[in-house]
This record gives C-alpha cells, sequence and structure tokens, in this order.
C-alpha cells in the first residue's frame, strides 16, 4: 500500500532549493514521487508505507540543509 506524507519544509528561497529538497526526498527508500511547492512550503511525498519512513523523510530535508516539520 501507497501512503501521502505532508511536510512543512522552511528555509527555501528560490526554484533551485525547491529542486534540491525534491531530489532529497526522491532519493528516500520508499518514495515513490515526491514534489515541493515553493510558494506554500509545502512538500507532498507519495511513498510506500513502511516504518519510520515519515522520518527519514524529515532526516533527507534536514541532510539537505533545510528545516522540515509533518504537515499532515
Ligand atoms: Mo537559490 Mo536555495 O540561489 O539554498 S538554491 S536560494
Amino acid at each position: 500500500p501507497q501512503a501521502t506524507t505532508l511536510l512543512n519544509v522552511q528555509g527555501m528561497t528560490c526554484a533551485s532549493c525547491s529542486g534540491r529538497v525534491e531530489r532529497a526526498l526522491r532519493k528516500v527508500e520508499g518514495v515513490v514521487e515526491a514534489s515541493v511547492n515553493l510558494a506554500t512550503h509545502l512538500a507532498t511525498v507519495r511513498h510506500v508505507v513502511l516504518t519510520d519512513l515519515p522520518s527519514q523523510l524529515l532526516a533527507a530535508v534536514h541532510k539537505a540543509g533545510y528545516d522540515a516539520q509533518p504537515a499532515n
């Protein structure tokens, strides 16, 4: 089964920022698709259901240099 996790991502100021965050999220094992809206700061991540995946997503955003909180 799949699920969608929403994150609020802080610290993005240009389209390259949101592109970096998208690429970081897409590299996380189990992620099917990720899109980041620069204007709303919202990341929408579709992924298979795996234990701890939401925390892996947060960690990937942090590692890319941005801050994130769960949004749903
Ligand atoms: Mo744009 Mo983001 O020049 O870290 S890539 S501000």
